[in-house]
């Protein structure tokens, strides 16, 4: 019997992680993980769906693994993982690929902006991508995925795919919630604030890197597009200023009027700048802490030894009773 909800998320190793990962979804996961039975996971399958160079993936897992430490969570109220450690998720997506209409993937917002110009050359896995995720997800029956914005499509189909199994098979599935912050869901590109910040684009002041350096987010806020208006206010019309002053308020713990009064007849130079210092205090002791443990891969390698062998333990159940009912035992 589970006492508290079970929450599942993860993020891919595709990329330095950046602060739209952090506002979006790793700081909520350490903010919740009292509340929660909690497993998260690094989706080192979901990184291979575009091309990628091995040595690099080795290294952003570790990197990323480390971060979550970092960030506050604890090995003692989370299950941390890495999801290849588990050869159940590639099982269960290959049963689950056999439920899920290709119409429901055909829909899906992210293949088509990914993959937009280059259908004939993206990979079968970037199409099939949701179905992997519904499969992280299922395996173990998780009620809810802490997740960004831009997620929430696809766990809406991992929703309809448990309900359709559950259909087709009997109760199988707990069918998972999306768990998505009113504030910080979506943080933009400060190079183009109508993008969403992201690992794999390439432009110099895209993003800010959870693990750059003061001075270099000194210089990408400074750089961060605006407009040529005067007044520090929430407006979804300015895009740029709107993403700077929702990452300042979903930092600062701050409300949107006492922002606004703060800024009231300052400049965006004025306002960059302590959005600057509000960054780096909140990224300091998480980069502190990520410099004390990358001094210790074993530690790292023997916590993702252990705690796969944990969640194993859940995946090898779940398994069992899905094999039983669609009738490959
Ligand atoms: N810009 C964002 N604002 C808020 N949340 C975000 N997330 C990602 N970007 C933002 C959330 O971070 C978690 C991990 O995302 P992911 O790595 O699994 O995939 P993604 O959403 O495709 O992230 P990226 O950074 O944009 O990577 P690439 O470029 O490799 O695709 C998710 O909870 C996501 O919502």
């Amino acid at each position: 019997m589970k006492n508290k909800k079970r929450v599942f998320s993860g993020i891919q190793p595709s990329g330095d992680p950046h602060i739209g990962n952090y506002i979006g979804a790793i700081r909520n996961w350490v903010a919740d993980q009292e509340e929660y039975d909690n497993i998260f996971c690094v989706v080192d399958q979901h990184a291979i769906t575009a091309s990628y160079d091995p040595e690099e993936l080795r290294r952003n897992v570790r990197q990323l693994v480390a971060v979550y430490l970092a960030s506050g969570l604890d090995p003692s109220r989370c299950s941390l993982f890495v999801q290849s450690h588990v050869p159940e998720h590639t099982e269960l997506a290959w049963l689950l690929m056999c439920v899920t209409p290709m119409g429901w993937l055909s829909r899906m917002t992210q293949f088509k902006e990914k993959s937009e110009g280059k259908q004939e050359q993206v990979s079968a896995g970037l199409f099939t991508y949701p179905v992997l995720m519904a499969a992280d997800i299922l395996l173990y029956q998780a009620d809810g995925v802490p997740v960004g914005d831009d997620q929430k499509q696809h766990v809406e189909l991992a929703r309809d795919t448990a309900q359709r199994f559950n259909h087709l098979f009997g109760e199988t599935f707990t069918v998972p919630q999306p768990i998505i912050r009113p504030v910080g869901a979506r943080v933009m590109g400060l190079d183009d604030p109508t993008r969403k910040m992201a690992k794999s684009e390439s432009g110099q002041n895209h993003s800010i890197g959870l693990l750059d350096e003061p001075d270099r987010i000194r210089k990408k806020l400074a750089r961060a597009v605006t407009d040529s208006h005067k007044e520090i206010v929430f407006d979804p019309r300015r895009p740029g200023v709107f993403n700077l002053l929702t990452i300042y308020r979903s930092l600062s713990g701050q409300s949107q009027e006492e922002i606004e009064a703060h800024f009231e007849g300052k400049g965006y130079g004025d306002m960059k700048r302590e959005l600057a210092d509000v960054v780096i205090a909140t990224l300091e002791p998480v980069q502190a802490r990520f410099r004390e443990l990358t001094e210790d891969p074993a530690y790292i390698d023997e916590l993702l030894a252990e705690h796969a062998a944990r969640v194993r333990v859940i995946a090898r159940a779940t398994m069992d009773k899905v094999r039983r009912v669609m009738g490959l035992r």
